[in-house]
C-alpha cells in the first residue's frame, strides 16, 4: 500500500525545519476544519433542498439560510476555538471580528465561500484566506496589514478536495484529500515557464468595458492562449497555477451604464487578491492592480477594499504591468 505525507506531518516539520512554535498547526487545524465542514454541508446540501435561496424552505420545513452564511458561521466557530485569533475579517461580515484580542496571535481574512453564483450548479466555489501575525515585540501595529506581510495564504476548492497553501519564502503546496478525509500528498507549484499551456482567465462578457489599453493587449493575446473561466477566483487561479498564464479582473470602466463601473475593481484586496497574490509569489509568479502596482504592496485603508487584479506568470503581468503604468 502506498501511503503520502499528510498535510500534520508537512506543517510540523516545516514549524521544527524554522525553529517556530505550534500555535500556526493549531490554526491551520481550525481553517481544514472548517473547509472539510463547509465541503460536507456543500456535498450533502443539494440533496436536502439546502442549497437555495434566503427566505426559502426546504423539503424539511426549515428556513433556508444562505450557503455563504452558513460557511462563514462554520469557520467563524473553528477560529474562535482555537483561542489563537485576534481578529478575522470576513467577506460575510460587515465589521471586524474580535476574537482573542489578549491571548491571540493571529489575523485571519477570509471569504468563507467565493463563487457563490456557482452554487445553485454545484459547481466549484472557494475558501480563500490569508493569515498575518501579531507585533510580539512591541505595541500592537494594526489589524489591517498589506499581502506583504503575510505569513501564509491558501485557498480550498469546494468541492474538489484541494488545497493550497503558500508559505512565506518556503514555496506554495498543494494537497488532496484522501479517503480518511485528511490532505495529503505535499506538490510544490511552480508557474511552469513554458507559455504552450498558458491560459487567460477572465470574463469575457464584461470584455469591453474594460480600457481601451487592457482591450487592445487582449486582442493581441487571443489567438495565442486559451481563455478560461470559472466565475469562482479560487478554481480559476487553481488552473492558473498548473497551467500558467494570467487570471485578470480589470477594472470596468467604459460600461454603458456608467453607473455600472467599477474604477475601483470588484475583487476584494485583503481575502481575494492578496491571497491569491501571494500563493502566485511563492509560486514565482507576480500580481498587479490597475495601476501596474504591486498587490502585495497594497496598504489597505479598510478591510473590505476592491482592487482590479492582474495576476500569473511573470512575463504576461510584467507585460500588462507596464502598459498599465504608462
Ligand atoms: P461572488 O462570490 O459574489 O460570486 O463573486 C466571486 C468573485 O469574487 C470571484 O470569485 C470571481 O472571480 C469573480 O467574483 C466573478 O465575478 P463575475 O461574475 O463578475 O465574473
Amino acid at each position: 500500500m502506498l501511503f503520502e505525507e499528510s498535510f500534520t506531518n508537512f506543517i510540523l516539520r516545516h514549524q521544527e525545519k524554522h525553529n517556530r512554535t505550534y500555535h500556526f498547526l493549531v490554526l491551520m487545524d481550525a481553517l481544514i476544519s472548517a473547509a472539510k465542514h463547509i465541503q460536507h454541508y456543500y456535498l450533502t446540501g443539494a440533496l436536502r433542498g439546502n442549497l437555495g435561496l434566503v427566505g426559502e424552505v426546504n423539503i424539511q420545513g426549515e428556513d433556508v439560510m444562505r450557503m455563504d452564511q452558513i460557511a462563514h458561521e462554520i469557520t467563524i466557530h473553528y477560529l474562535r476555538s482555537t483561542g489563537r485569533v485576534i481578529h478575522a475579517v470576513s467577506e460575510e461580515a460587515e465589521e471586524i471580528i474580535e476574537m482573542d484580542t489578549k491571548g491571540g496571535r493571529y489575523f485571519v481574512y477570509f471569504d468563507p465561500l467565493d463563487g457563490s453564483s456557482n452554487v445553485s450548479h454545484g459547481l466549484p466555489v472557494g475558501f480563500l484566506f490569508g493569515i498575518a501575525k501579531r507585533n510580539l515585540d512591541g505595541p500592537e501595529d494594526g489589524h489591517l496589514r498589506a499581502g506583504k506581510d503575510y505569513r501564509a495564504a491558501g485557498m480550498f476548492v469546494i468541492p474538489t478536495g484541494t488545497f493550497t497553501l503558500a508559505l512565506l519564502d518556503s514555496g506554495t503546496w498543494r494537497f488532496h484529500i484522501d479517503e480518511t478525509m485528511n490532505f495529503v500528498k505535499p506538490f510544490r507549484m511552480m508557474l511552469p515557464e513554458n507559455s504552450k499551456t498558458w491560459e487567460l482567465s477572465f470574463n469575457e462578457a464584461n470584455r469591453c468595458t474594460f480600457s481601451e489599453r487592457v482591450q487592445n493587449w487582449i486582442a493581441q493575446k487571443e489567438r495565442k492562449y486559451a481563455f478560461r473561466y470559472l466565475g469562482a477566483l479560487a478554481g480559476d487561479f487553481h488552473r492558473i497555477l498548473s497551467n500558467g498564464g494570467m487570471f485578470m479582473y480589470p477594472a470596468i470602466v467604459n460600461h454603458p451604464k456608467p453607473e455600472k463601473n467599477r474604477p475601483q475593481g470588484k475583487l476584494r484586496l485583503m481575502y481575494e487578491a492578496a491571497v491569491v497574490a501571494f500563493m502566485c509569489r511563492e509560486a514565482g509568479g507576480d500580481a498587479v492592480d490597475e495601476t501596474g502596482t504591486p498587490i502585495l504592496e497594497i496598504q489597505p485603508e479598510n478591510h473590505h477594499q476592491r482592487t482590479a487584479l492582474y495576476v500569473g506568470s511573470n512575463p504576461l503581468v510584467e507585460e500588462i504591468a507596464q502598459i498599465l503604468r504608462s
